[in-house]
């Protein structure tokens, strides 16, 4: 037996101060989360959300509404009036504020939810960060199917909200409390991610939303997201020096991630030091001021004849942050030189890929300041002096065919479209915003508008979506610094769509400045129906012919009145007739500030308008097999283009 020990032994040591933790329910946990959100970059501080945008019904009133007046000023709400309005608001706000904050939107479930679908495609296509928080129904299943519940027959865990996936940059749904802590951290990772970035979706079922839970306080700490801005691979960006260095006749296009990443002087830098002309896609119009001796304009189908010149004999392109949609590769023709190689200056390296491009997945100033240090340290290079003095000429041309568009014979006549720009034009300084998205407009302004900063010229053009003006021009005055006029320019097929946001500027006394171009109906899509040989069928808003109401829409235009539905809604309204009507309203808009519309008629699509046409092709494919004349015809012409499709190697 070894002898007992004499010392006692040791006290256990004392038990560790259980974490502390907080009792809220998810829904108030999400908001007090969110609130102490941050991101950085270059020094900059910004608060991540924002706002929650919400409209409520079953599925958030009791979770995310009872959160939000809990919170108090602790998060800002605003009250929407439809939700996919909600969602191009949120997206305004996120482009201005160069994805460094964002606003989140709350819906109901059902109907609310589903209205989200086509914002957060738009908002996923663009990369531009919004948080979504659809409710959903409930994880527990007590009385299914509850109000507004789908039900999947072949499967019983799926809602009406997984119809949100594929438009989703990230989407979780927090069936437990506790799974929000990491569907939380997630969501902000991604909003925050220039690579990822896009709509993020947490559906919050609404029984789970009312649950309470302990939670670790640390969840509440203040967090700081670094929006990083990711330097090139030293051995990509050296292949970049080479090629540019190469390059006899080289064109850079720059994109939506110039504006993204802050990149307009690290880009004026390079084209000062190079020479190399700067063609713009409709996201990335305003990289360069419209006067820099570089800038070319549009480049596209809806693009200049100076920068599609540059581009069908460019031997390298030079790519910056742009997804290269078809509108700016002519679908596929535009790049005709049978050496033509492609440069991607791109912060994922799925874009920096497209066109078989030599990649330089980097943040679009990052690498460009690089790019530019490179050529320097291997001993310079600048385009031949001809070369720069033929896209100078190219340049004078253009602006010739501008002033023609924006020119006024007489001020008494009803102005045509390009009048109504020029008009606008002639007002603005670097200060004013202009926002549109569908219709006739983007391509004019892609073709005729002098962007004088890099954030006047807000053309959303990703998904085109007719209805995006209104909100956005909401978020975007929202995040622009006050006082600065910020433009909402729609047609009227888009009026009609989305003018519903008109009311959330009156109650948030938001000066917006809305011009609605009345020329009674689809003139766009009328036009490109007639080029496709469908005779503009069904695209003008007019009284059906026919003595009982069957014939085609070629009767009188619809005794629809825009300016007084605007009026209803609570803008002040001027109709402008003629052309000095419109510049004296668009003063007045100018200076207003509470919301004011500025109606003006441009008469019907035969008006005569000195906009230059679509300077490169556009693939809409023509029907192989029709009876009637111009069908026929345009299938041959189409057939002829089509021959003009390249696939870059
Ligand atoms: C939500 C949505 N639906 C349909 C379209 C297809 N589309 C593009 S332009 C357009 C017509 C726009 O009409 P309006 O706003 O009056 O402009 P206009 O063409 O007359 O200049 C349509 C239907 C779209 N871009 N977005
Ligand atoms: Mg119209």
């Amino acid at each position: 037996m070894p002898e007992p020990d004499p010392t006692p032994p040791p006290p256990p040591p004392p038990a560790p101060a259980p974490a502390p933790t907080r009792r809220l329910t998810v829904a108030q946990a999400l908001i007090a989360f969110l609130a102490r959100q941050f991101t950085e970059r270059d020094g900059e501080r910004h608060r991540l959300i924002d706002a929650v945008w919400g409209i409520f019904g079953h599925g958030n009133v009791a979770g995310l509404g009872q959160a939000l007046v809990e919170a108090g000023g602790a998060m800002r709400y605003v009250q929407g009036r439809n939700e996919q309005a909600m969602v191009h608001a949120a997206v305004g706000y996120a482009r201005q504020s160069g994805r460094l904050s964002a606003q989140a939107v709350t819906t109901s479930i059902g109907p609310g939810a589903t209205n989200l679908v086509t914002g957060a495609a738009l908002a996923t296509i663009n990369r531009l960060p919004v948080l979504l928080l659809p409710g959903d129904t409930f994880a527990t299943r007590p009385a299914d199917p509850v109000l507004q519940q789908l039900e999947a027959r072949a499967a019983g865990d799926v809602s009406v909200n997984d119809a949100l996936r594929p438009v989703s940059a990230y989407f979780d749904r927090v069936t437990r409390p506790e799974a929000l802590i990491p569907a939380a951290l997630a969501a902000m990772r991604v909003l925050t991610d220039p690579a990822e970035t896009g709509a993020v979706t947490l559906a919050l079922p609404q029984d789970v939303q009312a649950e309470a839970y302990d939670w670790p306080a640390e969840f509440f700490a203040e967090r700081t997201w670094r929006v990083r801005r990711q330097a090139p691979d030293p051995d990509e960006l050296a292949d970049a020096v080479r090629l540019v260095r190469a390059a006899r006749r080289p064109l850079l296009v720059a994109g939506g991630g110039v504006r993204h990443s802050r990149a307009e002087s690290a880009l004026a830098a390079f084209a000062d030091v190079t020479g190399i002309p700067v063609a713009t896609t409709q996201a990335g119009k305003g990289a360069l001021p419209y006067d820099h001796p570089c800038e070319v304009g549009g480049v596209g189908h809806t693009g200049t004849a100076t920068a599609d010149e540059l581009a069908r004999a460019a031997d390298l392109v030079i790519g910056v942050g742009t997804r290269w949609s078809d509108f700016s590769t002519a679908s596929a023709t535009l790049f005709s030189d049978p050496a033509v190689r492609f440069l991607n200056i791109n912060v994922t390296g799925f874009d920096a890929h497209k066109l078989a491009a030599h990649p330089l997945v980097g943040d679009a100033r990052t690498a460009l300041e690089a790019l530019t240090d490179g050529i320097a340290a291997a001993g310079g290079h600048r385009v031949d002096p001809s070369y720069a003095a033929g896209y100078a000429e190219g340049k004078r041309r253009w602006e010739a065919r501008v002033d023609a568009a924006f020119a006024a014979d007489d001020d008494l006549a009803v102005p045509t479209q390009g009048q109504v720009v020029g008009a606008l034009d002639a007002l603005v300084t670097a200060d004013d915003i202009v926002i549109n998205a569908a219709g006739s407009l983007p391509g004019d302004l892609h073709k005729l508008w002098r962007a004088r900063s890099l954030d006047q010229y807000h053309v959303e053009y990703g998904y085109s979506c007719m209805g995006y003006e209104i909100p956005a021009a909401i978020g975007v005055m929202t995040a622009a610094s006050p006082g600065r006029p910020v433009w909402a320019l729609v047609g009227d097929g888009t009026y009609l769509m989305n003018p519903t946001e008109i009311v959330t500027a009156v109650q948030q006394r938001l000066p917006l400045k809305l011009v609605v171009v009345q020329n009674h109906g689809y003139a766009s899509i009328g036009g490109l129906s007639e080029s496709v040989g469908a005779e503009g069928f069904g695209t003008a808003y007019r009284f059906r012919a026919g003595a009982r109401a069957e014939g085609a829409f070629t009767g009188d235009p619809l005794p629809v009145d825009l300016a007084a539905n605007a009026a209803s809604l609570g803008m002040r309204v001027l109709r402008a007739k003629t052309v000095r009507d419109l510049r004296e309203a668009l003063a007045a808009a100018r200076e207003a500030d509470t919301p004011t519309c500025v109606y003006v008629e441009t008469g019907t699509a035969d008006t005569v308008s000195a906009v230059p046409p679509a300077q490169a092709w556009w693939d809409v494919p023509v029907a192989e097999t029709a009876g009637r004349p111009a069908a026929v015809r345009a299938r041959e012409a189409y057939d002829s283009n089509r021959a003009n499709r390249r696939r870059h190697l």
